[in-house]
């Protein structure tokens, strides 16, 4: 297959790239640069420093990776998006390519307005690329299962039939999302819904829990192909987060209750899942949406896991209860489902002591990089 990345530079699209690559498939990431400008701009780089991608395409091809083009530019600029798309031929496109923080996307007004004209641009644009110079290639979308919220009901995967008034049809499923960036998701759903009624696209959107972990089979060739691994409050997620937190000696800071409960993923998986979603098409003028997590967790058991892991390994740490700066439930029923990806043939790498332990030990490593200031929460919903 030929495909590409958007978002290529994340820490899932240049993972998914080098993976794509080593399975033998024609690659190109696409990526501006976007989240390490705003990385850079509130003080949140990454763990673990690595280079842009012409060198860490170079560094890739000379371990025996393989050749990924590299094509950098901004996909909400139509110019450069339908060009690299015409030249290209994907069969597959992966978009990874928008802001991706919530925290980012609730800090004010400028930072909101950025996240929903980038997130609903870009994907507005591959939309008409795809129709313009790729109308057969499979649209694989990055949502979040952030779009369905916490509903006091179980979480079907992204359809729901209701009957009413003794009447049956099939929808969406209902969305409410808890941030600005989470509610883009929730548009791009509606936006690739109206073009594959109206034109007979091919789409698969994920839902995708959090994900977790810095270590992949491709990733682990050398130390400068790793992920961008962020523990701050802006791009970290909680599980990596905490990971830091405990070889920092920081308490492991729970927000509020620590009763969120969210659906969570091995940054391993993530990549299986792709690869599962590119090989089996869901077939022209189809919306395809998947539940993409492998276990549920609340933030309270994620912090007595790395507490537990963490002691073992000789580290003092601690589990604090902070104002919680977000406005979500901190108690709620959650029971999504998540069989879609299961028969395509997902085998999970599920949260192990293991698991754990090997990445405290991957961040020891890098212990000396740790901006202590990065951790606690600097954004607040209200
Ligand atoms: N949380 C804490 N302590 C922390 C950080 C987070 O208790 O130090 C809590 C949050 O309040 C939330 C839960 O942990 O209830 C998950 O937070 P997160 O920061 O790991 O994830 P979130 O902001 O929802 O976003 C992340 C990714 C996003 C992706 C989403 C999937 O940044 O791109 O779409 O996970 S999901 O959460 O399922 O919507």
């Amino acid at each position: 297959m030929r495909v590409m990345i958007l978002g290529g530079d994340g820490y899932l699209g240049w993972p998914t790239a080098m993976a794509f690559r080593r399975a033998g498939h024609e690659v190109c990431v696409v990526d501006n640069y976007l989240r390490r400008k705003i990385a850079a701009a509130t003080g949140s780089d990454a763990l673990i420093p690595n280079p842009r991608l012409p060198e860490r395409t170079a560094i890739f091809d000379a371990v025996g990776g393989g050749r990924i083009e590299v094509a950098e530019g901004d996909c909400c600029d139509m110019g450069f998006l339908g060009e690299a798309v015409r030249r290209f031929k994907p069969d597959a496109i992966v978009h990874y390519a928008e802001q991706p923080s919530a925290p980012f996307s609730m800090m004010g007004y400028e930072e909101a307005r950025m996240t929903l004209a980038n997130n609903l641009t870009a994907t507005f644009n591959v939309i008409w690329a795809v129709m313009q110079h790729a109308p057969r290639c499979h649209m694989i979308k990055v949502g979040t299962m952030g779009e369905y919220g916490t509903p006091n009901i179980d979480i079907e995967e992204g359809w729901i039939e209701i009957e009413h008034k003794g009447r049956r049809d099939k929808f969406l499923y209902p969305r409410q999302a808890g941030s600005l960036y989470h509610t883009t998701k929730v548009l791009d759903t509606d936006l690739l819904w109206f073009y594959v009624r109206v034109h007979g696209l091919q789409v698969t959107d994920l839902m995708q829990g959090p994900v977790y972990g810095v270590s992949t089979d491709e990733a682990d060739l050398d130390e400068r192909l790793l992920p961008n691994f962020h523990y701050d409050d802006i791009f970290g997620t909680v599980v990596n987060r905490f990971i830091v937190q405990a070889v920092a000696g920081v308490p492991l800071t729970v927000y509020g209750k620590g009763g969120q409960t969210r659906g969570y993923l091995n940054l391993r998986d993530t990549l299986q899942c792709i690869a599962l979603a590119a090989s089996n098409p869901p077939g022209r003028g189809q919306l395809r949406i998947l539940n993409q997590f492998t276990e549920t967790f609340s933030v309270n058991e994620l912090a007595e896991r790395v507490r537990r892991v963490g002691r073992a390994l000789g580290l003092d740490v601690a589990v604090k209860s902070i104002d919680n700066p977000r406005k979500e439930l901190e108690e709620h029923y959650y029971n999504p489902a998540h069989s879609g990806l299961i028969e395509l043939g997902l085998k999970p790498h599920f949260m192990t002591d293991d698991v754990l332990a090997a990445m405290i030990e991957q961040v020891q490593l890098h212990r000396e990089h740790i901006v202590p200031d990065r951790i606690l929460p600097r954004v607040r919903w209200k």
